[in-house]
This record gives C-alpha cells, structure tokens and sequence, in this order.
C-alpha cells in the first residue's frame, strides 16, 4: 500500500506523506558527481539509467513517500522539434519559434520515440523503488510551455512571448489546443510506465493576465485532466499554479484536479476553508526557510500541521529545493514533520 495515495482514496495520513518539488537535484552531492560526468544536461534527461539513477538518489538518503521521476517540463518542446539546450549558469535556452511559423517548425513526427526514454526510465525506476514508494510523472502546463517556447528563454516578465499572445489571440489559443494535445500524451504515457500520480507544473502562471486566465489557463489544464482520466480514471492529479492568490478558486474547482499544491505566499487556513476535504491540498514551506533551517523552519512546520491537521494533505514545499540546502535541514524537516503531525 503508497502512504503517498491514502489522502486520494479519502484517508488522512498522520503523519502526512512527505516528498519535496526539485528532490532530485542540485543539492546532493551524489547527484552534483553525475553532473560533473554527464555535464550535458537532456543527456541526463534522456538516459533512462541516468535518469533512474537520479531520481532513486534522494530515496536512498531520505525517507521521502515519493520519487518523482528526473526530468524537465522542455522535454516536450525538444520532442516536438524545437531545439532545446541548457547552458551553464543561463539556464535553458531554446531555437526561436513564433506563432506565425510554429506549425511549420513543430512536429508530432518523432514526438513519442523522442520521449520513450522517459518511460524507460520510469519503468526501471518502478522495478528499483521499494513497494511503499510512490513514483511520480510530471509535466509542464500549456501556459508555461508556451511562454519558455516563444520566449526562447527563461524570463523575469517573458515579455516577448505575452506580447506575441495578446497579438494574435486565435493563434496563441491553437498553439496552447497543440500544447495541450501533446502533454496529455506525455502524461498518459509516463501513467503507462508506471507513475502512481502526475503533477501539472504552472511555474508562471501568476504571468497570465486575470483576463485570460480561463482561457489560457483553466480551459487547457481542464482539458489535459480530462483526457488523461479517459485513460486512467483515478489517477491522482496534483495542479500547480504558481502564484495566482483568489484565482486558486476558479482553477481548483473547474480543472478537475483531485489535488492543489500551494505556494508559499497563499494562506493554510484560506486554502482549508476554500478546498475542505477530502479535496487534497499539497504544500507549502518556503524553500528559503528550508535553507534557512533551525527554530524558524520549526515553528513553520508546526504550524503547517496544525492547521492541515484532520484534513487530506500532503507535506511539501511551496516550490523547488534550492541548491543550497543542507541536508540536514532536509532529514531535520521529515523528522520534525512525522513529530508534530
Ligand atoms: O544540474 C542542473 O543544473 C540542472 C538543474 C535542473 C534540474 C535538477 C533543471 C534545469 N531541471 C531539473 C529537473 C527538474 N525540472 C525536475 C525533476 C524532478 C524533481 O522535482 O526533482 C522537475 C520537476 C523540473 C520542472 C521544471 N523545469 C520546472 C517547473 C518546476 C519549477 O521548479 O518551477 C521549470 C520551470 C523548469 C525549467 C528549468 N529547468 C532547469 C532550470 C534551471 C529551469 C528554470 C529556468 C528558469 O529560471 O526559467
């Protein structure tokens, strides 16, 4: 039985089953020794054993309840055809790509063989896990997607890319239609190779315009949700809107997700009034407090758990790991949480 599924088929953990968004990573050492070796980093994504390998690290030093499987939401735009590279201290950087030329640039032709890696790797990834571990598959939301593909880059406002957007509305909304086609594939396939439950990463949605937000951002996320329930039914869906405050509502009740993984900024007890369960919310200690450690980390663990106390939740940060953490903090954190909870 996955302690991870129990809060999806109605049951409160106690303590809450724990995993960390970016577990798998910059800050073990393990990990930083296989970058020095394989410093290409889609060699590292598209090696099912590298990847297997990366993704069991974390689980061999922490008591997590869930691996989620080493790889990267520009997996799609590199499998649709759109060059994809990772430059060292610039982060991604991406072949340019319009909304005028997209569907000339784009392809669908090698889009699964492209990714079978991934799935070779959940698999391998599965057969190597303990029996209670959960396994989680994962993908970039349309929205975000869309912004890294037509902004060529990561981006403090991707200004170039929202500008695009707002020209040509029909276009854009055809693009995120191909987007959503495409990650709904993605899902249902890591699904097949054995992932337990998948997380939808919206890292910049708080970019959308209030606008657009049903458009650009419900609509999409709904239609995935739905798609990858005709194929699996109760897979357990984790949503992850980054930073949108009172549109968690609007996206938390008409996506279809069974689970909302919180920001650091939103409010535990808003959340627990707005989502009562059994709706499953997932969050949201500020990595820079995990980093930080100590009383302070303590005191935010504690109150966590006071307040998701009774209620179906699952324990984790309110975004990515960060490359400083010490490893204490991360082993003092699960202790403390199986403490308090
Ligand atoms: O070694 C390195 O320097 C690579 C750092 C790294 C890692 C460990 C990148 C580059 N991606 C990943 C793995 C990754 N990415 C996972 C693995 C599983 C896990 O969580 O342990 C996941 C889920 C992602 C998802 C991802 N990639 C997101 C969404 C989640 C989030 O943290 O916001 C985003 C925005 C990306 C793009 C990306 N990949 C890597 C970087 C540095 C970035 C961000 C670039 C930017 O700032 O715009």
């Amino acid at each position: 039985m996955l302690k991870f599924l129990a809060p999806f088929q109605g049951h409160v953990e106690k303590p809450p089953p724990i995993w960390f968004m970016r577990q798998a990573g910059r800050y073990l050492p393990e990990y930083q020794t296989l970058r020095k070796k394989h410093p290409n980093f889609m060699e590292r994504c598209f090696s099912p054993q590298i990847s297997s390998e990366i993704t069991l690290q974390p689980l061999r030093r922490f008591d997590f309840d869930a691996a989620i499987i080493f790889s990267d939401i520009l997996v799609i735009p590199y499998a649709l055809a759109q060059d994809v590279v990772f430059k060292e201290g610039e982060g991604p950087l991406l072949s340019p790509l319009s909304l005028s030329t997209y569907e000339k640039s784009l392809s669908f032709a090698a889009f699964s063989e492209k990714l079978s890696p991934v799935y070779e790797a959940l698999q391998l990834t599965r057969r190597e896990l303990a029996a209670d571990k959960a396994l989680l598959g994962f993908a970039g939301a349309p929205w975000t997607l869309a912004l890294y593909m037509l902004e060529g880059k990561g981006s403090r406002d991707f200004s170039k890319a929202k500008t695009e957007a707002f020209q040509n509305e029909s276009l854009f909304s055809q693009f995120l239609e191909m987007l959503t086609h495409a990650i709904s594939l993605h899902l249902v396939r890591q699904i097949k190779a054995g992932a337990s439950a998948v997380q939808l990463f919206d890292t910049w949605a708080s970019h959308c315009p209030d606008s657009h937000f049903e458009s650009w951002i419900v609509n999409p996320t709904r239609q995935i949700v739905s798609t990858v329930r005709q194929s699996y039914p109760d897979i357990p869906f984790i949503g992850f809107p980054k930073g949108i405050g009172a549109n968690l509502v609007t996206y938390g009740e008409k996506t279809g997700v069974s689970a909302l993984s919180l920001d650091a900024a939103t409010s535990l007890s808003w959340a627990n009034k707005v989502f009562p369960s059994p709706f499953i919310l997932q969050g949201n200690i500020d990595p820079l407090l995990l980093a930080a450690g100590g009383q302070p980390l303590k005191i935010a663990i504690q109150r966590a758990c006071e307040e998701m106390k009774g209620r179906a939740y699952i324990f984790n940060l309110g975004h990515g790991i960060l490359p400083h953490t010490p490893l204490k903090h991360v082993e003092e954190c699960i202790a403390w949480v199986r403490e308090r909870a």
